[in-house]
């Protein structure tokens, strides 16, 4: 049964021992972010901090910042995630529009509009002002459909955030088909507090056009329900905990963003111009709880959950060239620039495995720094097992080759400023002449084993 809101996969959480209740009061300035810090460092559980210093809502964070959450939220088991959210993204599934929802049973409109109301944390120490992290913003265009991303917003007053577009993602381009249009402003929508799939998909990189709603419906396996927004032109999951309504003018107003503590886990020192949001209405449940996601050095749940969503993006482009890939992943310690593919042993042809670590250097925006290819055998979730493939599998003179000065990432802070970066491929896999039978029991014995895994007295 798929998530209906929040608060249901909050519940399956608590039942699940995933979810940690904080009664006393926290301060969003930088003791949550550190409390969120510890929680990743040793795998804890989720959080909801019941009360925040000077807000009235509720604050969850580390939803998804482990593969156990992630399958808990997908309702599978844990080896299978890859697997199982390629099938479910595959098969999408349209959001429907409905006439009421929840997430606007309070509605604040004009002067009654404050982003003080809600918790907005300062994650890390030298974030220049409280962040909202986890605002799933939602665009609409008569040609080009939806689109469902987390953009992060600097809140800079009561109605104003700055909102950051990149080129390479597509908020941009919906900004840029509004101008073509003779728009005088691009209405953004915001949902913060979501199904967990919704928060899934908003990670998902397909090409503009495709709906990340629809790849929502299909990992949940039923239609996300929408309602119209009650001050801008678009419409919002309708179990949304809290909507943000608002409008960037055209030519957008800008102003100063950053620093912000990144995924990368460094904070840009860079403090950028971008585009102003003007926010119209806020929008939430009765008793809504605020989502809050932390960034900075890893590990942390971004990373967790793109080293799905990118990897499956990798799979798609190198699967129709290369039949052997059977999986892909983006390691979370490896920042979403290292991709690990899995190819079939049995098809592992000389020469093949050369020539698809060439081919992932233009896969995903030509991000990638690192990519290593590995046999079957190997967990690709398992930094333990990939490192056992390279120290034992590989040759470095003959199976690591560097690509020098590619296009990378620009946050990569040992790149140059155009994020100019050498590139490092290895084949991790057995090659023809290889000396080593892995030594393990027989699937056989670990199948009879795992049945009889509760009589030993093991949980
Ligand atoms: C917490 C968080 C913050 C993010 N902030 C931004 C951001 O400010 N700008 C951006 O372009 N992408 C940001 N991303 C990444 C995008 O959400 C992600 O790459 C998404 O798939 C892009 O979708 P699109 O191709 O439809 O634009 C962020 C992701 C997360 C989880
Ligand atoms: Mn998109």
């Amino acid at each position: 049964m798929p998530f209906d809101n929040l608060k249901d996969f909050l519940d399956r959480l608590e039942q699940e021992q995933e979810l940690h209740r904080v009664p006393v009061e926290v301060d969003p300035k930088h003791e949550i972010g550190a409390i969120c810090r510890k929680l990743n460092v040793t795998k804890g559980p989720a959080v909801l901090f019941e009360k925040v210093k000077g807000s009235a809502i509720p604050l969850a964070s580390q939803l998804l910042a482990t593969n156990r959450r992630l399958a808990v939220a997908l309702e599978c088991e844990e080896k299978d995630l890859f697997s199982e959210t390629l099938k479910r993204s595959a098969r999408q599934i349209a959001p429907r529009l409905v006439r009421r929802g929840a997430c606007q049973d309070v509605v604040k409109t004009g002067k009654d509009v404050d982003l003080n109301e809600l918790p907005l944390a300062t994650n890390n120490p030298d974030d220049n002002a409280p962040y909202l992290t986890a605002g799933h913003v939602i665009l609409k265009d008569p040609e080009l459909g939806y689109n469902l991303a987390i953009y992060r917003m600097m809140c800079r007053s009561r109605h104003e955030v700055n909102l950051r577009f990149i080129p390479s993602h597509h908020g941009w381009a919906f900004l840029k088909k509004a101008e073509e249009r003779g728009l005088r402003a691009l209405p953004v929508a915001v949902a913060i507090g979501v199904d967990p799939a919704i928060y899934i998909a908003s990670q998902f990189e397909p090409k503009i056009g495709a709906n990340e709603l629809a790849i929502a419906g299909g990992l949940r396996n039923k239609a996300v329900d929408m309602v119209k927004c009650k001050t801008i032109d678009c419409e919002v999951p309708a179990h949304a905990e809290i909507i943000i309504e608002g409008e960037m003018k055209i030519p957008p107003r800008t102003g100063d963003e950053g620093p912000f503590g990144e995924f990368c886990g460094y904070t840009t020192d860079k403090v950028k111009d971008e585009r102003i949001l003007t926010i119209k209405a806020i929008t939430h449940k009765k008793r809504p709880i605020y989502h809050n996601i932390w960034l900075g050095k890893p590990p942390h749940e971004h990373l967790y959950i793109n080293a799905i969503s990118y990897g499956i993006q990798a799979y798609h482009d190198l699967k129709v060239r290369y039949p052997a890939v059977k999986a892909a992943y983006a390691p979370p310690s490896g920042v979403s620039i290292k991709l690990v593919i899995q190819i079939d042993s049995k098809m592992n042809t000389p020469g093949m495995v050369k020539n698809l670590l060439a081919s992932t250097l233009w896969t995903r925006g030509a991000m990638w720094k690192e990519v290593l290819v590995v046999d079957d055998d190997i967990d690709i979730t398992n930094n333990d097992e990939i490192d056992w493939a390279v120290v034992t599998r590989v040759q470095a003179g003959r199976d690591t080759f560097i690509v020098p000065g590619g296009q990378g990432s620009r946050l990569d802070p040992s790149s140059d400023e155009f994020g100019v970066t050498d590139k490092l491929l290895i084949d991790a896999t057995m090659k023809r002449g290889f000396r080593g039978k892995v030594a393990e029991p027989t699937k056989a014995m670990m199948d009879k084993i795992e049945t009889r895994w509760n009589r030993y007295g093991f949980r």
